[in-house]
Order: C-alpha cells, then sequence, then structure tokens
C-alpha cells in the first residue's frame, strides 16, 4: 500500500488527498508531526514539506503537479483526470499551474491575516504538529501563525495598500467558477479533471474550511460550496466516463484573462529575478506593488515545465493552442518567452531517484524554520 504523508489543514495535501480518493488509490494516511517531517520526508526528499507518498517498493514522491500526473499513468486506464487532446492537455496544465501557485497568496492571506481564522488554524497546527514531540502545542501553534504569516503574507509582499487586489482575486475566482459550474458538474464537464483537482487546493482546505473565507463562499458563492464537497465524494466507479471539454467555453475567458495579465507577468519578474542571482524582487501589476516579493526557484521551473510542454506540441496543436489564448495574451507570451533554465528538471521526474541529506546540527534548526517556500537540498548522490 502507498503511504501518503499530509497535513490535515494543508492546500496541497487536500489536492492529492481528494485525487487518491477519486482515483480509489488504496493508501495509508499519515498525519505529519515536526519529527516526522524532520526525521522522515527531509531526507527522503529535501524539503520539509507535504504532502508526499511512499511507494510499497520504498521509493518516494513529491510535489502534486508530477505526481498525480505519475499516479494517473500508473492508474488511469480508460478515466485519466487530464484530457486525451494535446492542445487541451497542455491548456489543463497551464490552470492547474495558476492553480496552484496564484491562489496560494490569497490562500494565506485569508487564514493567517483575520482572526476568525488564524485562532482556530494556530490551535490545530500547534496540536498536530507537537503530537509526539517535546514541543507544548501552544506555543508551536503561536510560532507557527507568526511563521506563516511573516513568510507567506508579509514576505510575499502582501501589505495594507494592496490588501484590496489579494481580496479581488478571491473574489473574481469565486466569480469565474460560479459561471462555469452553472452549466456543468465539474470544471471540465460530466467528470473530475487535473483542473478541479488544482482549484481544490486553496478552495478546499483554505477558503471554503477556513472560518473567514468560508463565509465569503458560503453567502455569495453557494456552487463553489456544493462543488467543494462534490469533488470531495467523487469516486471514479460512480462517475461517468465521457472525455472532458476542450475549454471551448467562454467562460473560460476570464481565467487565461487572468493568467494572461496577472500570472504570467509574476513567472517572468520572478524568473528574471532569478536569473540575475537576487533573492527579492518588486512587483507591479495593474499599478498595484507588491513590494519584496521572494524568488522562488520553483516557480522558474514551472515557467520552464510550461514552455517545454508547449513546445513539445506539433505545428498544428500550437495552432490549435494559439486560437483559443491569442485574446488572452497567453498564446504571444508562449511564442516569445525567453528560456530561463531552473535547473530542476530532476525535481519533476518521479519517483525520486535521490538521497539528501539528513537534518544535523545547525541544520537541525529546520526543526522548526521548515523549508518555506523551496531550497532543495542538494542530492548525496544518485541511486
Ligand atoms: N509544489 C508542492 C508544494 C507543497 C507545499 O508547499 N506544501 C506546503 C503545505 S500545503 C508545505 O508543506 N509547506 C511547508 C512550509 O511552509 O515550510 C506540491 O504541489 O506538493
Amino acid at each position: 500500500m502507498y503511504r501518503a504523508y499530509v497535513s490535515d489543514v494543508s492546500y496541497y495535501s487536500g489536492k492529492l488527498e481528494a485525487y487518491l480518493r477519486y482515483a480509489e488509490i488504496a493508501h495509508e494516511r499519515i498525519e505529519v508531526s515536526t519529527r516526522v517531517l524532520r526525521e522522515t520526508i527531509l531526507p527522503a526528499t529535501g524539503v520539509m514539506k507535504v504532502p508526499v507518498m511512499q511507494c510499497p517498493d520504498g521509493r518516494w514522491l513529491k510535489d502534486t503537479t508530477p505526481m498525480l500526473r505519475w499516479l494517473d499513468a500508473q492508474h488511469a486506464q480508460a478515466t485519466s483526470i487530464y484530457p486525451v487532446d494535446p492542445a487541451a492537455r497542455f491548456m489543463a496544465l497551464l490552470v492547474e499551474d495558476y492553480a496552484d501557485e496564484w491562489l496560494w497568496r490569497p490562500a494565506m492571506y485569508y487564514r493567517w491575516n483575520f482572526a476568525d481564522s488564524h485562532q482556530l488554524l494556530r490551535r490545530r497546527l500547534g496540536r498536530d504538529l507537537s503530537a509526539g514531540t517535546a514541543y507544548n502545542a501552544a506555543s508551536l501553534g503561536w510560532y507557527m501563525r507568526w511563521r506563516q504569516y511573516l513568510v507567506y503574507v508579509r514576505g510575499d509582499g502582501v501589505r495594507r495598500h494592496n490588501e484590496h487586489a489579494v481580496q479581488a482575486l478571491y473574489a473574481r475566482t469565486l466569480q469565474q467558477l460560479t459561471a462555469l459550474l452553472s452549466t456543468r458538474p465539474y470544471l471540465l464537464g460530466t467528470r473530475p479533471s487535473i483542473v478541479d483537482f488544482a482549484y481544490f487546493a486553496s478552495l478546499f482546505r483554505h477558503f471554503a474550511l477556513d472560518p473567514y473565507s468560508a463565509k465569503l463562499m458560503v453567502d455569495t458563492a453557494p456552487a463553489i460550496y456544493a462543488w467543494v464537497g462534490r469533488v470531495w465524494n467523487a469516486r471514479v466507479s460512480q462517475e461517468r466516463t465521457g472525455s472532458l471539454d476542450d475549454f471551448a467555453s467562454a467562460d473560460w475567458d476570464a481565467v487565461f484573462t487572468e493568467i494572461g495579465r496577472d500570472y504570467l507577468s509574476y513567472l517572468d519578474a520572478n524568473a528574471r529575478a532569478y536569473a540575475r542571482g537576487a533573492t527579492r524582487f518588486d512587483l507591479v501589476l495593474a499599478g498595484t506593488r507588491y513590494p519584496q516579493m521572494p524568488v522562488v526557484r520553483y516557480r522558474v521551473a514551472c515557467r520552464e515545465q510550461l514552455l517545454k510542454a508547449y513546445r513539445q506540441l506539433t505545428p498544428a496543436e500550437q495552432h490549435t493552442v494559439h486560437e483559443r489564448l491569442a485574446a488572452s495574451g497567453i498564446a504571444a507570451w508562449l511564442q516569445g518567452a525567453a528560456e530561463i533554465p531552473s535547473g530542476l528538471d530532476e525535481e519533476f521526474v518521479l519517483p525520486l531517484a535521490q538521497h539528501y541529506p539528513p537534518a544535523r546540527g545547525w541544520h537541525g534548526l529546520k526543526l522548526l524554520r521548515g523549508t518555506p517556500w523551496d531550497l532543495p537540498a542538494p542530492p548525496l548522490h544518485k541511486r
């Protein structure tokens, strides 16, 4: 059986868990403490992040993007969660990346900025992460609240002057998905797809379950609240088996506009800052400034992986993508984007074939600090 290491309140754990339930992949579910993160997950994967999985043969999987792809290839048979048509599949990967990475900021902001949410979440995180360790649950919870706020809210460029823009992204997302779900039960039609699981990361464990953002969802977007339950309850053996939509619906226009205008600008600015060796950069989006954003190497890799996937399409498939994505500006970006290598190609190849250094001595500080954003430790050696 697989072992799935997850956290009960985690964004990406929700994405993986919904998929494992849908695909009916048998697994043992293990909730992590700081000890498990440091002693088991860090040496196996190089980061203290969840979710990760250990295969029945002992090998490890990390990062939900390659993980879902790998699991789907092993287990899906007839009903893959990815569109079969290569152009539609590429657009699904683009939307997955956007939902994964760009909704992270509003998800962290709503959780760690508002007392309704952070008072509850710090108790739960403190309790879960301290289980079986010498830490005091309340103190660890207090620490985690401030750590998450300082690293992922303030440390991610959110200030008084731009909060409204972060809030507006959540509101627009609810509207965009409500429009899509007014004519279909799942975002790409009659059964769940990678696009549902990607949006599920922020929408389930954060927006639908954290009290402050849940009230906004329940009050303004009940269809999304219903969809969250529908995805969580979906089982491949009980769902329909038809083909997935090809993004032809005009209801996707607003999402593509969002990606072309904001997310790709961000990805470019982050990658350029990485290429010049910076660790922080200021981002300006539609006149709104986000100061001192961290350079995230993983997202240089996200950009690189998207461009690679696009360049692997045949000219005819690229043409289909252009037709659909021209108005949003995404097509022009795909044609003209400069290559900026992240050096992280191997991180996307699963199962992992690397051993990472164990946390010892001062390295053990990671016990508390974790590995926020991304700092892949250099592999010790390959198998
Ligand atoms: N790209 C990874 C991201 C995993 C990730 O960032 N997980 C968060 C929890 S949702 C984490 O463990 N963060 C650890 C930290 O903040 O130190 C994935 O898709 O699995």
